[in-house]
């Protein structure tokens, strides 16, 4: 079996035993890794004065991770900056929040070039290659560049966005370009997909062919949807225990008798946060026989605090909430908590059991995995609502959860209402649509649907 070689912008060291926090995809790909043997390599998140290429080798858990640290101004351009600043609000339909700066250019490049030039004597002739993320698009190129004639993977953890946003990337076309170096290039929707199509046929001139073939001034990749999923099965039974019945009673003792609306992001304004707020505040303003009834709890974790619209969305969060604690909040009550730390998956898994509602309503996501985790901590005999955006990827797969625009107000206080009196049967009856998908398209499934068309199996076909 060949090695394999996994390259991210960030690496996860394993962890073992229960104390393990990682999500659904470092699980994913350190099982992959434990089975087929390999390295994981990527940006130790320091910073070294000079670069020197050095790396850091660590062995745990039965798998190898390879680290480099990286100059400061590497860090402000290519991940701050080209990364964070310019690809990400792109690609999340942000043209407003997108920055175009040629630092942020030539520093993307360094960076990757920095990748290929240190992971390349680690990879031997028939190791397979798994790239990650829009950090690290043209590394493909590097690689090639470089002599390299090894199967090479791509995938894409967030949205690709439609043609019309990405011509308003300078160098857009050269950018796109670099991904024919892939053997393999993976969205998580058809919808991605799509729009990666239509980029290449209309904007490069390249055709379509059978079996998600895509073929590009004479060279033919595999352009595929492969929607990932989280650890299903560990995340159910994380649920069902012991630190996870401590964090449900907490929340009960705390709130007896009402219900909890739960929402966990990133703080990120991808998320749609501020829309959620004000339609948890539209609800409470036209609901006033519900005020006292249910609270929302929402867990946010500060990131990228280093760039600006981070801080930005930070302190207009801090308004909105106060702003709605301080207009509905009585004596004994507080509608909103709002809380700007990280908790053990355990935690959040009877966090996630305690509530009656889910709120996942990101303005656009690439999938986002918070939806199934709620899915799949439910109580099967009581499980609660899940009402999810229909611009996040994980949408067309969880089709019985509530779908709502997040953009507005009136649908989010709605969906709320229609959630809160949902009955019973309505609500086991639409859990158990959502958790059979969830089982079955699990993170594990998505790796090997990956990986089978990276090795190039015979009849590997995308989801
Ligand atoms: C990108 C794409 C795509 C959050 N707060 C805490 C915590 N989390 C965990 C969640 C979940 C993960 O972080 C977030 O995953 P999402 O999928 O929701 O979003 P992104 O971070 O934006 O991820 C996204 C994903 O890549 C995978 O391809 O789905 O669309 O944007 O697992 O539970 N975990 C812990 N404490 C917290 O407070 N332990």
């Amino acid at each position: 079996m060949s090695r394999l070689i996994v390259i991210s912008n960030r690496v996860q060291p394993p962890k073992t035993g229960p104390g393990g926090n990682q999500g659904g995809l470092a699980v994913a790909l350190l099982a992959a890794l434990r089975e087929q043997g390999g390295i994981w390599f990527g940006w130790s998140g320091e910073t070294t004065e000079e670069f020197s290429g050095h790396i850091n080798f660590q062995q745990g858990g039965g798998v190898t991770t390879a680290t480099i640290d990286l100059e400061p101004q590497d860090v402000d351009e290519y991940y701050n900056g080209y990364a964070n600043r310019t690809l990400w609000p792109l690609f999340h339909y942000r043209i407003d929040l997108t920055e175009f700066e040629r630092d942020f250019g030539s520093g993307y490049r360094r960076v990757n070039q920095r990748f290929a030039d240190t992971v390349r004597p680690l990879i031997e002739d028939d190791d397979l290659v798994w790239v990650h993320d829009y950090h690290l698009m043209p590394l493909g190129q590097e690689l090639r560049d470089r002599g390299f004639r090894n199967r090479l993977g791509f995938f894409l953890h967030i949205p690709w966005p439609p043609a019309r946003l990405l011509l308003s990337l300078p160098s857009h076309r050269k950018l796109v370009e670099t991904l024919f170096a892939y053997d393999v290039v993976g969205f998580h929707t058809e919808d991605w997909l799509d729009s990666f199509r239509d980029y290449v046929t209309k904007q490069l001139g390249g055709t379509l062919g059978p079996n998600d073939t895509v073929t590009y001034e004479g060279r033919t990749i595999r352009a595929i949807a492969a929607p990932i999923g989280i650890e299903t099965k560990e995340f159910e039974e994380a649920a069902a225990g012991n630190d996870a019945r401590f964090a449900r009673e907490r929340m009960y003792m705390s709130s007896t008798g009402r219900s909890l609306i739960v929402g966990v992001d990133r703080l990120d304004y991808s998320k749609g946060l501020t829309e959620r707020f004000l339609g948890y505040e539209r609800f409470l303003q036209q609901n006033p026989e519900r005020n006292g009834l249910v609270y929302m709890l929402q867990i946010a974790p500060p990131s990228r605090e280093k760039v600006n619209t981070y801080q930005e969305i930070r302190a207009n969060l801090d308004a909105l909430s106060g702003r709605i604690n301080g207009e509905y909040a009585d004596i004994d009550w507080v509608p909103i908590r709002y809380v700007n730390k990280g908790f053990p998956r355990q935690t959040l898994a009877g966090i996630y059991r305690a509530a009656r509602i889910g709120l996942v309503t990101p303005l656009r996501d690439g999938m986002n995995l918070v939806a199934k985790e709620y899915v799949a901590a439910q109580d099967p005999s009581d499980p609660g609502v899940l009402i999810l955006s229909s611009f996040a990827g994980a949408a067309a797969q969880l089709k019985e959860a509530v779908l709502v625009n997040p953009y507005s107000a009136e649908e989010l206080s709605d969906a709320i209402v229609k959630a809160l009196e949902m009955p019973r049967a309505e609500r086991i009856r639409r859990w158990e649509a959502l958790i059979d998908n969830v089982r079955r398209e699990d993170v594990f499934w998505w790796c090997d649907l990956f990986l089978a068309a990276l090795r190039g199996d015979a009849g590997a076909e995308a989801a």
